[in-house]
C-alpha cells in the first residue's frame, strides 16, 4: 500500500487537509517526509497548472493518487443529484474536468460531497435517478480515459445518504462499472460501522480508496482509532492500492504530516 496526503491551496481551519498553501511546495514537503504520493484537493482544475504539478512531482518521484472534488460543492453549491437541470449539469462538467486532469497523473477522482443529499431533492427515488444518470455520464469520460471513480461513504452528520460501506458498496455494484469503486474513510466508519473487520471484508469486492484520520479527526496515532486492525484486515483482502492521510492539520500541518507518516508506516 502507498501513503499519500491531502493537500490543497486553500481549506477552512477544521476541513481534513494537511497540507495547505502553494500545491508545489506541498509536493516537495510530502516527498521529503517519504510520502509516494499527494491527493490534490482543487476546486476547478482548469485553475491548476498541470505542467508544473508533472514537473514537481517527476523530480521529486512522487505521484498523484487522487483528486478531491468536495470544494465543487462546498464552494460552488455543484450536485451530481440536483433537481435542478442547470446545476447537474455543470456538476457533471467539472466531474468530466477532474477526470480529464487526472489522466495526466493516473489519478483517481473523488465523487464525494458533490454527489449531493437526499434532502435537497424530493424523495431518496428522486436523488437515486439523478445521481446514477450523472454518474453514468461521468462514467462514459472515465472509461474513455480509464481513469477510476472512487464514491465515498461519508457519516450521517455530513452527508444523509451513502453513509456506510454496506449501502455504499451495495451503490456501486447496482451501477456496475470497471470505473466505479468505493472509497473508506477512517474518521466516516469509526461513527458508522459495528465492525471494521467485518465491514472490510464484506465490501472487498468493490474497494477502491482509502482516507484515513484518527477518531477525532487529528493525524492517525492521535486518537482511539485501531489503525493496527484495520490495516490487517486491508492487507488480509489484498487491498494494494492508496492510503491517504485527510486529517485536520493540527497541531500545525508540517507535525501533523510526518507524524501521520511514522505512525501508519509502521504498521505497514
Ligand atoms: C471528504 O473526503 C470527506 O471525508 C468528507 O468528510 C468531506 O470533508
Ligand atoms: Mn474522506
Amino acid at each position: 500500500m502507498k501513503l499519500s496526503i491531502a493537500i490543497a491551496e486553500n481549506a477552512s481551519e477544521m476541513a481534513p487537509i494537511v497540507l495547505r498553501g502553494d500545491l508545489v511546495d506541498s509536493i516537495k514537503k510530502a516527498a521529503q517526509i517519504g510520502y509516494d504520493a499527494v491527493e490534490l484537493h482543487i476546486r476547478d482544475p482548469k485553475e491548476v497548472d498541470v505542467n508544473e504539478i508533472k514537473d514537481v512531482c517527476e523530480q521529486y518521484n512522487i505521484e498523484v493518487s487522487t483528486i478531491g472534488t468536495g470544494s465543487g460543492y462546498g464552494m460552488d453549491k455543484l450536485s451530481l443529484s440536483s433537481p435542478d437541470e442547470g446545476i447537474r449539469q455543470k456538476a457533471i462538467q467539472r466531474i468530466i474536468d477532474h477526470i480529464h486532469f487526472a489522466k495526466h497523473f493516473n489519478a483517481g477522482v473523488i465523487i464525494g460531497l458533490i454527489r449531493g443529499q437526499v434532502k435537497e431533492t424530493e424523495s431518496y427515488q428522486a436523488f437515486e435517478t439523478k445521481l446514477i444518470m450523472s454518474l453514468k455520464e461521468c462514467l462514459a469520460a472515465a472509461e474513455k480515459e480509464n481513469v477510476v471513480l472512487v464514491l465515498e461513504a461519508i457519516n450521517r452528520f455530513e452527508s444523509d445518504v451513502l453513509c456506510d460501506l454496506e449501502r455504499t458498496a451495495a451503490f456501486v455494484r447496482k451501477i456496475n462499472s470497471s470505473h466505479l469503486k468505493l472509497h473508506i474513510d477512517t474518521f466516516h466508519m469509526n461513527i458508522e460501522e459495528r465492525s471494521m473487520v467485518n465491514s472490510i471484508k464484506n465490501v472487498k469486492d468493490v474497494l477502491g480508496h482509502v482516507h484515513l484520520a484518527d477518531s477525532n479527526r487529528w493525524y492517525p496515532g492521535h486518537g482511539h482509532y485501531n489503525f493496527k486492525e484495520t490495516i490487517e484486515v486491508l492487507k488480509e483482502v489484498s487491498y494494494s492500492n492508496i492510503l491517504a492521510m485527510e486529517c485536520m492539520m493540527f497541531p500545525e500541518q508540517n507535525e501533523a504530516a510526518e507524524k501521520a507518516y511514522a505512525y501508519i508506516k509502521k504498521l505497514l
